[in-house]
């Protein structure tokens, strides 16, 4: 009997386990400014299949995100971020979309501005990290 219970709360757990695997949680940082670009930001998080909560903030330039891991990733919800306008995690915004976006939302890109030295440097760490 007692046998009979165990392996019934265990596969219990197994069960419950399987369902919080689909749904994943991530945090990450978008570059926005303002409520515009928080509405531009969530509408694009949630124009992607399989997302079912996305939130910006504007203050710490946090993306929060809900998504079913098997129907998405993180990878395509940046992307999708990304091609709107917002630099999102490693996924970063085209020139052309970032021109675009009215004066409020265009957000401090200065980073870009640094030194051909340290983007090298970036660039390298990045690849070891891939490898
Ligand atoms: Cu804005």
């Amino acid at each position: 009997m007692k046998r009979k219970m165990l392996s019934l709360l265990s596969m219990l757990l197994i069960g419950s386990v399987a369902v919080f695997a689909q749904s994943k949680t991530e945090k990450f940082e978008v570059k926005g400014n303002c409520g515009m670009c928080e509405t531009r930001i969530e509408k694009a998080a949630n124009s992607v299949e399989g997302v079912s909560q996305a939130d910006w903030d504007q203050e710490s330039m946090m993306a929060t995100v809900v998504f079913d891991q098997s129907k998405t990733s993180l990878d395509n919800i940046q992307k999708a971020i990304a091609k709107v306008g917002h630099d999102a995690g490693k996924h970063k915004a085209s020139d052309e979309v970032y021109d675009k976006l009215p004066g409020c939302c265009k957000y401090d890109r200065s980073e870009k501005m640094e030194k051909i030295g340290t983007k090298l440097e970036v660039e390298e760490v990045e690849e070891e990290v891939e490898e």
